[in-house]
């Protein structure tokens, strides 16, 4: 007997120790990152000589004087940003077709040969200025294929680049997230190159550590493995990179999704989408601007699953955002902000009991909801691997059951109106101990729910 007894008390400690282990060594975001979870939702803004020709992938042969945008309002960007509930923008400083909306030192190919401004202007000043002003992020994307550069595919273009981010992170400073675009295409001499992305990353590390570079594999932020705005169902803040490279040579796009439940680092994904059919303003796509409820929809397969949005509003050709974005961008927000406006637990939420695994909420009367959202603490880490969610009436009967898998910085579960009473939240497997954040019931406009959700 007090052999078993014995043998008992050293299989608990030797569990709790694995346990205890397993949290201590699991990966933590930075305060970079945790800051950058709280941001939920921001954009992207594609402009360069494709607002002016229509094409998605320029040449790098167009004329630098095409661009020419006759009315450009970097504030007028970052008003209807701010008005719309975005928290930063992230600006093509180049694309593809080498352009640099800076007058770099480093090409002949810039805003400096263009005629706007009879060569002397600079989208990057006038855009991180206004950012300052409205107090909004400040990102730069910058393609590392070039398709107009002279170096590209020889080994000198890589320090040709590394200079350029140099001309970025000196002059248009502070720079929040830096996006790479993996892509590798053939330069003007048909060579393709190889990057040299330690040296970049190097490079960004010196001269801005707080910096978060985004890539396929990070390092701090991942490409969520489409271009539709969405998340995985299950999506860890994990992933494992060695061996892999931002491009061709990155994980799966499944595996970018979802994540690593195991995974070595902390990289959370980013949703990118347009909220046009293309990345660069065309005239002739001002009629299919997503609605301001298919948005939501985005925002609810993004940030409603742990990870974060970048949503698309490409200036037009003026250098403004079209009318038709910023009606669907105001109204997004509206939705945002009339459906997720009052928490029913904070109003009506009674008694919330709670042990390691289980919150039970119970309401002073019956509630008629279709949505619940959890919040993890990711300060401990990422823990939770599956929870259900069990719904009771009046008469303590279950009437409903939710199961899920991973919480992250927010989880959003929508589910048929139902009356509810109380509310039983079970963490049915765990990493290490779950940090709950918060746990909230609304009932948002069913028009904007699809019927089942997971
Ligand atoms: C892709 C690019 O090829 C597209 O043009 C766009 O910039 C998108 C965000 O990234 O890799």
């Amino acid at each position: 007997m007090i052999k078993k007894l014995l043998f008992l008390l050293c299989t608990i400690s030797l569990t709790a120790n694995l346990f205890a282990q397993l949290q201590s060594t699991s990966p933590k975001p930075s305060s970079a990152q945790l800051a950058w979870h709280q941001l939920e939702y921001y954009w992207f803004a594609h402009f360069g000589p494709n607002t002016f020709t229509g094409e998605e992938w320029g040449s790098g042969n167009e004329s630098a004087s095409l661009f020419n945008p006759t009315n450009l309002d970097t504030r007028q960007w970052c008003r209807i940003a701010k008005q719309a509930g975005a928290k930063g923008i992230i600006i093509t400083a180049k694309h593809h077709d080498g352009f640099c909306l800076w007058p770099s030192r480093y090409s002949n190919h810039t805003v400096r040969e263009s005629k706007w401004k009879n060569g002397k202007g600079d989208v990057l000043k006038e855009l991180s200025e206004a950012c300052k002003e409205y107090g909004l992020k400040f990102g730069v994307y910058i393609s590392p294929w070039d398709r107009n550069h002279p170096d590209y595919g020889t080994a000198a273009y890589n320090q040709v680049f590394v200079n350029m981010l140099k001309e970025l992170f000196t002059q248009y400073g502070p720079i929040w997230e830096l996006w790479w675009d993996g892509a590798n295409g053939e330069g003007p001499n048909g060579k393709k190159q190889e990057y040299n992305w330690n040296l970049y990353r190097k490079t960004v590390e010196q001269l801005s550590p707080q910096t978060l570079i985004f890539s396929d594999v990070g390092p701090h932020v991942r490409w969520v493995g489409n271009e539709k705005g969405i998340a995985g169902i299950t999506n860890w803040n994990l992933l494992n990179t060695d061996g892999f490279e931002a491009g061709l040579k990155g994980p799966p796009t499944d595996t970018l999704g979802t994540g690593n439940k195991f995974g070595k680092y902390w990289i959370p994904a980013e949703c990118d989408v347009s909220i046009r059919p293309g990345w660069f303003w065309k005239g002739s796509e001002n009629k299919s601007v997503k609605s301001p409820q298919q948005l939501f929809q985005l925002y609810l397969k993004s940030v409603g699953r742990g990870a974060n949005l970048l949503l698309n509003v490409p200036p037009d050709a003026t250098g403004k955002i079209a009318i038709e974005d910023s009606v669907a961008l105001v109204e997004l927000k509206k939705l945002i902000d009339s459906n997720f406006k009052s928490d029913l637990v904070g109003k009506n939420g009674i008694r919330i009991s709670k042990t390691r695994q289980v919150t039970e909420v119970k309401l002073n009367k019956p509630i008629r909801a279709n949505c619940i959202t959890l919040m993890e603490n990711l300060l401990d880490g990422q823990n939770c691997s599956q929870f259900s969610i069990q719904l009771f009436n009046q008469s303590k009967q279950e009437i409903s059951i939710i199961k899920g898998t991973t919480i992250g910085a927010k989880r959003i579960l929508t589910f048929p109106t139902v009356e509810i009473s109380s509310i039983k939240l079970i963490i049915t497997e765990q990493k290490g101990t779950v940090n709950l954040g918060g746990l909230s019931l609304y009932h948002i406009d069913e028009n904007l729910i699809e019927p089942i959700h997971p």
